[in-house]
Formats: structure tokens, sequence, C-alpha cells
């Protein structure tokens, strides 16, 4: 029987983007169920009753919940395609601590960015680029976070690329100047097609960002 797979979905969402990445990349058919927040489904409501947040992945009509939790079980379920974790269980945690580091970061409408103002805008900027700097030295001379091929720390991270733009924008930087081993990395998931086609282009989210800050009265 074949498996029945759904996605409860919200396109700009960076927690959503790892898991479409992570289906993508295993190559599971899955229905992707595109969420209105602002009115959520009852489906979503019963599927994930203590968050009421997407992602939410239902597989065969079980429920699984948060995005990380989530890239691990489809690894482990969907495992005649090269594993995203390491086998080793040092090199597995130390996966984890990163993609659990990258939680703060991913998350792009974060309201210190929708909302702030020049001043405010300038420290998240410069969190923004220490965090960059740790990530860049994680990621040394490698072609990939997961080493020669792409892994569940890249899976964790990529979504930040969807944000480059916005964060160059406000924090007046070039990511290509000041992180080229992160901008080379970017390029590099980019010209996968399992990549590129399951997160939004820049120049969509930088709209996006823009309009909620008109919306909220942000200068
Ligand atoms: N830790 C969760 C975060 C999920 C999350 O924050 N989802 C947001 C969208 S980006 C959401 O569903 N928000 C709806 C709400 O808070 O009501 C994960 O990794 O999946
Ligand atoms: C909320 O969603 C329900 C069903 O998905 C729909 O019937 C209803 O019109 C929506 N309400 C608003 C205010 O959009």
């Amino acid at each position: 029987m074949a498996d029945e797979v759904v996605l409860l979905d919200r396109w700009p969402s960076p927690y959503c983007m790892r898991v479409r990445i992570a289906l993508a990349l295993k190559g599971v058919i899955c229905e992707i169920k595109d969420e209105d927040l602002s009115n959520k489904s009852t489906l979503l409501l019963q599927m994930n009753p203590v968050h009421k947040k997407v992602p939410v992945l239902i597989h065969n009509g079980k429920p699984i919940c948060e995005s990380l939790i989530i890239v691990e079980y489809i690894d482990q379920v969907w495992n005649d395609k090269p594993s995203l974790l390491p086998s080793d269980p040092y090199q597995r945690a130390h996966a984890k601590f990163w993609a659990d580091f990258s939680d703060k970061m991913v998350c792009l409408y974060s309201m210190s960015l929708l909302t702030s103002k020049r001043e405010e805008l300038e420290v998240a900027t410069k969190e923004f680029k220490e965090n960059l700097k740790l990530l860049e030295e994680q990621l040394g001379d490698k072609h990939y976070f997961g080493g020669e091929e792409l892994g569940f720390l890249d899976v964790a991270l990529l979504p930040i690329i969807t944000g480059f733009k916005i964060r160059e924008i406000y924090g007046k930087f070039k990511i290509e100047d000041e992180f080229p081993k992160l901008f080379a990395w970017a390029n590099r998931c980019l010209q996968k097609e399992s990549v590129s086609k399951s997160i939004p282009d820049q120049e969509k989210m930088y709209g996006l960002i823009v309009e909620m800050r008109k919306k909220l009265g942000v200068k």
C-alpha cells in the first residue's frame, strides 16, 4: 500500500521550508496544504493541538510536529535514499546542536526584524552577523555542512538563504563580501532542484517583509 503523506504548510514559513526540502531530497510524494494561519483549519487544530503551528506532517493519518523532529522522521522512514543525519553518534549530536542553534536565526519574521526601527535593526544585524560567522567556521572548507553531500544541518539552515537579501538591505552589508564561504554554499545548494523548488525566492520574501512593515506602520 502506498504511503499517504500530507503536509500542513505555509509557504513563507522557514520551518515548513525545512520539511519541504527534506521531502524533496528523499523523493517523497506528498500533498501540500497551505494553511491560513489567521484562520486555522480544523485539521491543523486536530493534528497539532499542543502548539497549533505548521509544519505538521501527516503520515498515513498520524501527525508528526516540530520541523527538526519531522526532518529526522523523514530521514528514518524514507531510508532508501542517503541518510541526512550522520551515523556516528558524535557527528549526529554535533549536527543536532547546530540545527538547534539555527532555530533562532531561521525565524525571519521574528518580530524584531519586522517591527524594529533603525537602531534596533543595527543590533539585530550585528547579532545576525556574529551567528553567520560561527556558522561559516562550522562550514570551513567543506562543500556542505554535511560534508560531501547535503545533510541534516544543511536542511535545517537552508531557509536562512531566503532572508539574505532582506538582511543585506536592512543591515547594509553584502553576504558575498563578508561571508564568501556561506555565499558559495548557498549557491551550491540552490543548484539542486530539490532545494530551489522547495523555497521561495528572495525577491518574494523581501516583498512580503516590505508589505508587512508597511501594514504595521514601521519606518
Ligand atoms: N518550533 C516550531 C516552530 C513552528 C512555527 O513557529 N510555525 C509558525 C509559522 S512560521 C506558525 O505556525 N505560527 C502560527 C501561530 O503561532 O499561531 C517548528 O520548528 O516547527
Ligand atoms: C475560515 O476558514 C473556513 C474554512 O476553511 C471558511 O469557511 C471561512 O470562510 C474562513 N473565514 C474567514 C474569516 O476567512
